[in-house]
């Protein structure tokens, strides 16, 4: 499959799709005025995955939100073993006490649940923003505020470049994520989404009902709540996609249309952490 040559920089319906060089880095900075805004972040390390807590901390300190306040939530297992990395000025790290489960699926269809009760409880009151992102990441360029915005979804690295038929929707129409072949925009991934704290506290919880409802039918979606998402997104739509520059693979070579690879994944041995 060839790589298009040029990224979209809107949506069909009209909302911007972040890549290198349709911002000015300067300019977000002052529309998002005053600083003080704070920004969340969930991640899961739950059982091995505690090893990419320190990478994916101490790139983010280096370059998220740079001058922002920041705050972290780490949902874990395991709260011994999480490293005490050094934060910046305004930067906060709060450890969240979750039970492990032995299959992964579990773990991963916990994650929307478990952030929808975070924010209920305690993320309204503390940040303006919230992105959720997977842990087996770092940032390798600056991440900032051209990413805001009220509902924010990201670009699936393995499928910006293929028709909607192509998507791995759900494709059976019992489940609550089902997605027709000629439905969707944008294949999103699950490793990266966010919004308005408010926004997010939405999306979370309808996915969590979604798995639910499929639960309760024996179903579980082709990608776990990465389904769900997509099945969500069709009909509300987000306010800014971001490109795979904000989500990216590093076995896949770099195709020439992504300029700046701001956070991508670290090339884990699955089997080694999967078994
Ligand atoms: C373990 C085995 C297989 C799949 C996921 C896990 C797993 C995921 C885990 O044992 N512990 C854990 O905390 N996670 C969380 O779920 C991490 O935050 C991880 O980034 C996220 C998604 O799982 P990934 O990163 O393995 O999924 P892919 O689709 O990025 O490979
Ligand atoms: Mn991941």
């Amino acid at each position: 499959m060839a790589w298009p040559t040029q990224l979209l920089t809107r949506t069909p319906w009209l909302a911007p799709v972040v890549s290198e060089g349709t911002f000015n880095p300067e300019l977000p900075q002052h529309a998002y005025q005053p600083p003080k805004l704070t920004i969340g972040v969930t991640v899961f390390a739950v059982g091995k995955y505690t090893h990419f807590v320190q990478s994916f901390l101490e790139s983010a300190e280096e370059l998220f939100m740079r001058g922002y306040w920041v705050h972290y939530y780490i949902f874990t297992d395991n709260p011994a073993a999480i490293p005490r990395v050094p934060l910046g000025a305004h930067r906060l790290l709060g450890t969240i006490p979750i039970q492990g489960h032995s299959h992964w699926e579990e773990i991963s269809m916990r994650r929307m649940e478990t952030i929808s009760q975070h924010i209920a409880k305690r993320a309204y009151r503390e940040v303006d923003y919230l992105f959720c992102l997977d842990v087996d990441m770092v940032f390798r360029n600056p991440w900032g505020p051209e990413t805001l915005g009220d509902l924010v979804a990201a670009i699936h690295p393995g499928y910006y470049a293929v028709l909607c038929q192509q998507f791995p929707y759900q494709r059976r129409r019992v489940s609550a994520a089902f997605g027709a072949d000629s439905e969707g925009d944008f294949y999103y991934s699950g490793a990266v989404s966010g919004g308005q704290v408010a926004r997010v506290y939405e999306f979370t919880g309808s996915c969590h009902m979604a798995i639910l409802a499929d639960k309760a039918n024996g179903i579980m979606a082709a990608w776990q709540e990465e389904s769900h998402l997509n099945h969500h997104f069709i009909t509300n739509k987000p306010s800014k996609v971001l490109s795979p520059e904000y989500l990216w693979d590093d076995r896949k070579p770099q195709p020439p249309s992504l300029k700046l690879i701001c956070f991508s994944t670290l090339d884990k041995d699955i089997s080694c952490l999967r078994s």
